[in-house]
């Protein structure tokens, strides 16, 4: 009787164990630092051919680190990798699950703006709330569009701020989260619409919505989203949550699932590859040919794109789909990047590393790649926020950065207004 009273107490610590533990647990963080451009090189071809270790950030130029997580059986593996290579290595977390944090339950009550706060990591029905009361409180300034339902059926919105809808001014269109764990981003992307929306600078003259319409869809990918939230198991989640025919094996890479150039080069042809799978063809998801829909009806009007990713704190621009060459106008796109990285810079926040996509490295299928190469947008960017705390970047430090980054796209507005709302102003006196 007693034993197998013991056995059942113990059997039910058991469990509760097993609930605690990430898959997660017994992982390495660790960084690879290549010194010279041979290492650069060993670094960028290093892979498991297993594919049990993740690559979670690739290195872009001599001491920028190569950040892979690594399951105990696999250390020697890296370890012997770096070693063979001349390559500098640092061991970060012994156990990087337990350095994911569980998300404390923040579904929407029934008021959303006694209980929300924007420096939090939202829930997608608690975004979906903050968005509905932001057009409910300013109708002459905020419209949302209906897109549409994400694979698992949640409904998707795009936020439209103008102070004047009907002017045809140029659009800023900004999205964020195609990669489930980014959390930072579609936090970001969130922070964007709280400004432009209550912030009465933002409606100044040559404030950010002076002749600027912005475009936002604050979250391209819920359900990645949503499953990232639901377990610490999760939490490293990147794709979609799509189910294709021929695999057991869910979810996309929404950013290699774009029709331009598609998977030319950097994706995976294996719906069970963690991180890049290219989907079964170009466009496969909803998610993504809502954001190819935005980009084609408006294509005549949107100047700027701008997809929100983290970590890294990286501003690239096309191509991405290869490193060899560039386009034309990369001058231009150089130095817009350089001139909202100084604007953050001053701002207190830190710089950001300016290069093409494919200089970091070549992966197509891209959203930045597509609006600019099929959409014709003239500028367009992948920004990569944060650095330093790789996929879960603390929330008690949103409040620090978003505010800075936000400097950064006011600097965009201006740029955005500076080249196409003048010559438009002048083309319609012209016209006069
Ligand atoms: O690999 C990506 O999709 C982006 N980095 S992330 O770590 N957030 O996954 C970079 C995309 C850059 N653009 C293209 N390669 N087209
Ligand atoms: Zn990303």
């Amino acid at each position: 009787m007693a034993r197998s009273y013991l056995l059942i107490v113990f059997g039910i610590f058991g469990l509760l164990l097993q609930v605690q533990c990430s898959q997660y647990d017994n992982h390495t963080l660790i960084r690879l630092y290549p010194w010279n451009l041979d290492q650069l090189h060993s670094a960028a071809k290093f892979e498991d051919p297993a594919g049990e270790v993740e690559i979670l950030k690739v290195s872009r130029g001599v001491n920028d680190s190569l950040d892979v997580l690594v399951p105990p059986n696999k250390v020697q593996f890296v370890r012997d990798y770096a070693d063979s290579k001349g390559l500098h290595y640092e061991v970060k977390q012994q156990n990087y699950g337990r350095t994911l944090e569980d998300t404390p339950d923040r579904l929407p009550r029934r008021r959303v703006l006694s209980s929300f706060n924007i420096f939090r990591y939202n829930s997608f029905a608690n975004m979906q709330e903050f968005i509905e009361v932001a057009a409910k409180k300013n109708p002459s300034l905020v419209q949302l569009q209906d897109l549409g339902k994400s694979f698992q059926g949640r409904r998707m919105k795009l936020v439209k701020i103008s102070s004047r809808p009907a002017a045809g001014n140029p659009i800023i269109f900004i999205d964020a989260g195609i990669h489930a764990r980014e959390w930072v981003a579609p936090a970001m992307a969130l922070y964007l619409v709280h400004r432009l929306t209550s912030d009465p600078e933002a409606l100044k003259a040559g404030g950010p919505l002076d002749g600027v319409d912005w475009y936002i869809l604050p979250l391209v990918n819920p359900d990645g989203y949503e499953f990232t939230r639901s377990s610490r198991n999760n939490r490293m989640w990147r794709k979609t949550r799509s189910k294709h025919q021929g695999s057991q094996c869910l979810g996309v890479d929404g950013n290699r699932n774009y029709g331009f150039k598609w998977a030319v080069s950097g994706v995976s042809n294996d719906p069970c590859h963690k991180e890049t799978f290219a989907g079964p063809q170009p466009f496969s998801e909803p998610e993504t040919q809502m954001v190819r829909n935005i980009m084609m009806d408006n294509s005549k009007r949107i100047k700027l794109y701008v997809s929100l990713h983290s970590y890294g704190q990286y501003l690239v621009y096309p191509w991405g789909y290869t490193g060899d060459i560039l386009p034309q106008e990369w001058k231009k796109l150089d130095d817009m990047a350089r001139a909202v990285s100084s604007a953050v810079q001053q701002a207190g926040g830190s710089p950001f590393k300016v290069m093409s996509a494919g200089k970091w490295y070549p992966a197509a299928g891209g959203s930045d790649d597509f609006a600019f190469g099929a959409a014709g947008v003239p500028y367009s960017y992948t920004m990569e926020l944060t650095d330093g705390f790789e996929f879960t970047f603390p929330e008690s430090r949103l409040s620090t950065v978003l505010p800075q980054f936000y400097e950064g796209f006011k600097m965009f507005g201006s740029r955005i207004r500076n080249e196409f709302g003048r010559l438009r102003k002048k083309r319609d006196v012209a016209e006069v």
